[in-house]
């Protein structure tokens, strides 16, 4: 992969992917997006082996996570490659959304256009004290391509997200964290280890429980609740039966018995 990084943290089960392009701010053309959707392959692959639990996505640089899809490429497509572009990235940004394990956007600079759009595809965003946040299309002649209508106003309401997209206005992170577009803000040199330690929090619940809680908030968001709870209900038994499950609520009825017996429950994904 020539714009991507993919690492994985044998201790703690958590992948990290960089887009590592910070030439361009770590802009996403064709090249970037393959690269990503190989990365996902790879951690995908971990996933199922049990070598990874949750994945952090930032960019390269001190400087932008991702400054959007890349416009000089953009700026010579046919109306086809448009297409076969924008389907790229949707495909991919669906996938995010839908990826097996979380996926933490450690958000270090600037996220505009395809860059905020990647980010709310990810199921955390935390930045830093210098992310910028927008989605400045509306000033470049087109709506947002890559699901920004959509999820954003999802995460910070219809009127917020109505007026970042009509005014192309950027936001920064102190304001993305008053509109609950991050949750948490921090110095740029703390970013990372703040997202590895989040993670590693993560990695170390149950890991049937965990993917299950994904599936049961992404697909229960947009159904009506009564719905929605029923959706809850199934991925809530799918839970029991499980040894993680057991030795879980054993850990607890043992502390109870004997706050001596206490002992952290090393979850095993089975
Ligand atoms: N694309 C390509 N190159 C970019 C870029 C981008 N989005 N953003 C920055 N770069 C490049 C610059 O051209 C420059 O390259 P060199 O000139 O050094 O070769 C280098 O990165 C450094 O940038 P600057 O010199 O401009 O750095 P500054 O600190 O002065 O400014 C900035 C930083 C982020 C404010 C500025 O670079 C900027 O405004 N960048 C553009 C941000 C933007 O408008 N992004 C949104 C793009 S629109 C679709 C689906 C989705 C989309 C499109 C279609 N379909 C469904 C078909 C998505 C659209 C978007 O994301």
């Amino acid at each position: 992969m020539e714009f991507v990084l993919y690492e994985v943290s044998a201790e703690t089960k958590v992948g990290t992917i960089t887009i590592n392009r910070p030439k361009a701010l770590n802009a996403l053309n064709s090249a970037v997006l393959d690269d990503l959707s190989e990365a996902f392959d790879l951690a995908e692959k971990d996933a199922a082996e049990d070598k990874v639990r949750c994945l952090i996505l930032t960019g390269a640089g001190e400087k932008s996570f991702v400054a959007g899809a890349d416009i000089g490429e953009m700026s010579t497509l046919t109306k086809e490659q448009g297409e076969a572009f924008g389907k790229k990235g949707n495909d991919l940004f669906l996938r995010i959304e839908s990826f097996p394990i979380p996926v933490i956007a450690a958000v270090n600079g600037f996220a505009l256009g395809g860059g905020n759009e990647i980010s709310m595809s990810c199921d955390i965003r935390i930045c830093s004290e210098n992310a910028v946040f927008g989605q400045p299309e509306t000033g470049l002649g087109i709506t947002p391509g890559f699901g920004g209508t959509q999820r954003l106003a999802r995460l910070v309401g219809p009127g917020m997200a109505k007026q970042m997209v009509y005014s192309a206005r950027n936001i920064k992170a102190d304001e993305a964290y008053r509109i609950g577009l991050v949750n948490a803000v921090y110095p740029l040199e703390e970013l990372i280890p703040a997202a590895q330690k989040l993670a590693a929090t993560i990695a170390s619940q149950a890991p049937i429980a965990v993917r299950a809680s994904k599936e049961a908030i992404n697909r229960g968001i947009s159904l009506p609740i009564d719905q929605a709870v029923a959706v809850e209900e199934k991925l809530f038994g799918s839970c029991f039966e499980s040894e993680d499950q057991k030795e879980g609520m054993a850990n607890f009825l043992r502390k109870k018995d004997d706050p001596k017996k206490v002992k952290h429950v090393a979850f095993q994904n089975k």
